[in-house]
């Protein structure tokens, strides 16, 4: 046995995986369920490192070192257990199997109990950063067990991309904590998007821009606050021509958004911890929304308001609004991501670092940005931080931007302008900030037609009021 670790499914990701450990001086075992995928990548990258290919599974389990590291970069579900089902019985106690598919944490959970029975770590991790990341270092979330970790963690961070000298790499937590941390990277990303396009929309249809001006605003906005991956892509998108037709790129590509799945799993998994992250949610029914086609025909008619975009200075002023709307609405997404990692570590018993979570988002995934330093610097301050909308510099920040903000949806508003993203993240700042809710109204209703009984402001206990009778209260 000489490889310190196995790869097996070799489509896109494995293989740029498998490529990255040898890359990095990593003896990489690589097996495949069709054995032509093996061959291909021996004949096509053999070269750049030491692979030894396997075309039986015991062939390629006996070339592992103990203990064995074997990871798994197949379609996640069925086929992640298929792969489980087929290699554990070849494996012995104190080996790991690691699954880098974009598994649901649940499924981790159940996996990595269902292993640890017989012995075995099973490391559920996030792996972000698509086809080049994988190559290049990506960034990495494993969960697991600490112990699991320590004998993989440091090829893992080698892999990882690099920012400053430091590896976007870092044991997220154990069981399934690290495949439920790229969930919530990735309804980041969703929201990311969405708010994105909303400001693209703004500017064109509010500011009056073309697609190549606003390509220019955003190269801008990249260089301050905004600084990041999906700002630059953006800029690159929207300079873009198509080469049929000579129209912008953008103007050719049907606006219905499709998705994945793992922004739904985020706002279905929101509901499960109770925590409110309007902003992804948002983003993830603007993609639904723009995909029923059916139903947006059928409102074809429906009127509103047609305003001329503005001219001149007012364009001018709008265009730098939309940056400050743009970044106070991206704090506020963001803020919620976080606060949905902080309520299911708490559920389900993870020790997760939040500032660390930051740190390895700066690099090899989607929502890589300068932005993210600031995250960490929030938690390295208090590392207790009840909502990064706390931290004296996002709080300042959106201080700053509030007046911006606040005009930017108006005029989307008045304009037609559908800016769910900006206007959930508003009303998001503004509720938080309440000192009084109207939800002491839906308490009272809920006393009124199902005794669900309330709290009072002005003394402590359990009350309810006879609605149907003489209205009187009974501390319960
Ligand atoms: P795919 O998700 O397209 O899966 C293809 C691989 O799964 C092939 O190696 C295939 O083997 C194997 N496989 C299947 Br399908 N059923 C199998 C079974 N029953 N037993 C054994 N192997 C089976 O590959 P991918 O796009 O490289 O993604 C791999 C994982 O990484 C996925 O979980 C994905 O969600 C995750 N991920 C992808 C990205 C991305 O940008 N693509 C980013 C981050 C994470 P075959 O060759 O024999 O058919």
């Amino acid at each position: 046995s000489t490889a310190s670790i196995g790869v097996t499914g070799l489509a896109v990701m494995g293989r740029n995986l498998a490529r990255n450990f040898a890359r990095n001086g990593y003896t990489v075992a690589v097996h495949n369920r069709t054995p032509a995928r093996t061959r291909s990548l021996i004949e096509e990258f053999g070269h750049e490192g030491s692979f030894v290919p396997a075309e039986k599974p015991a062939d390629f389990v006996a070339a592992l070192e103990r203990p064995r590291r074997l990871m798994i970069m197949v379609k996640a579900g069925g086929p992640t257990d298929a792969v489980i089902d087929e290699f554990v019985p070849l494996l012995d106690p104190g080996d790991i199997v690691i699954d880098g598919g974009n598994a649901h944490f649940e499924d981790t959970r159940r996996r990595e109990a269902a292993l640890r029975e017989q012995g075995i770590h099973f490391v559920g991790t996030g792996v972000s950063g698509g086809e080049e990341g994988a190559l290049h270092g990506p960034s990495i979330m494993p969960g697991g067990s600490v112990e699991a970790y320590a004998a993989l963690g440091p090829m893992l961070e080698k892999i990882s991309a690099h920012v400053d000298g430091e590896p976007c790499c870092t044991h997220i937590g154990s069981d399934g904590a690290g495949h439920f941390v790229k969930m919530v990277h990735n309804g980041i990303e969703y929201a990311d998007m969405q708010l994105i396009a909303e400001a693209y929309d703004l500017l064109r249809r509010a500011a009056g821009r073309t697609p190549a001006q606003i390509a220019d605003i955003f190269r801008r906005w990249n260089t301050g606050v905004l600084d990041s991956y999906l700002i630059e892509i953006t800029a690159e998108i929207l300079a873009h021509t198509d080469g049929e037709t000579g129209k912008p790129f953008v103007d050719i590509v049907a606006d219905a958004a499709e998705q994945k799945g793992t922004g739904r799993w985020t706002v279905q998994t929101a509901l499960d911890v109770a925590a409110p992250v309007p902003g992804i949610a948002e983003a993830v029914f603007a993609r639904s929304l723009s995909g029923h086609t059916e139903l947006r025909a059928a409102a074809r008619q429906l009127t509103g308001p047609q305003v001329p975009a503005a001219a001149g200075q007012d364009a001018d002023r709008l265009v730098d609004q939309v940056e400050q709307a743009l970044y106070a609405s991206k704090i506020v997404s963001y803020a919620q991501g976080w606060n949905m990692i902080q309520a299911a570590a708490e559920q389900f018993g993870w020790d997760i670092d939040l500032g660390a979570v930051a740190k390895i988002w700066r690099g090899g995934c989607i929502i890589r940005a300068g932005f993210l330093g600031e995250i960490r610097s929030a938690y390295a301050a208090d590392p207790a931080l009840p909502t990064l909308l706390a931290d004296e510099r996002f709080s300042r920040q959106l201080g700053e931007a509030q007046d911006a903000w606040r005009a930017v949806v108006t005029t989307a508003v008045q304009g037609s302008i559908p800016t769910p993203g900006f206007s959930a993240s508003l009303a998001y700042y503004d509720a938080l900030r309440a000192d009084r809710l109207p939800a002491a109204l839906i308490q009272a209703q809920r006393d009124f037609f199902g005794a669900h009984t309330y709290q009072r402001v002005d003394r402590e206990g359990t009350f309810h009021t006879e609605w149907s009778g003489d209205r009187s209260e009974t501390l319960m």
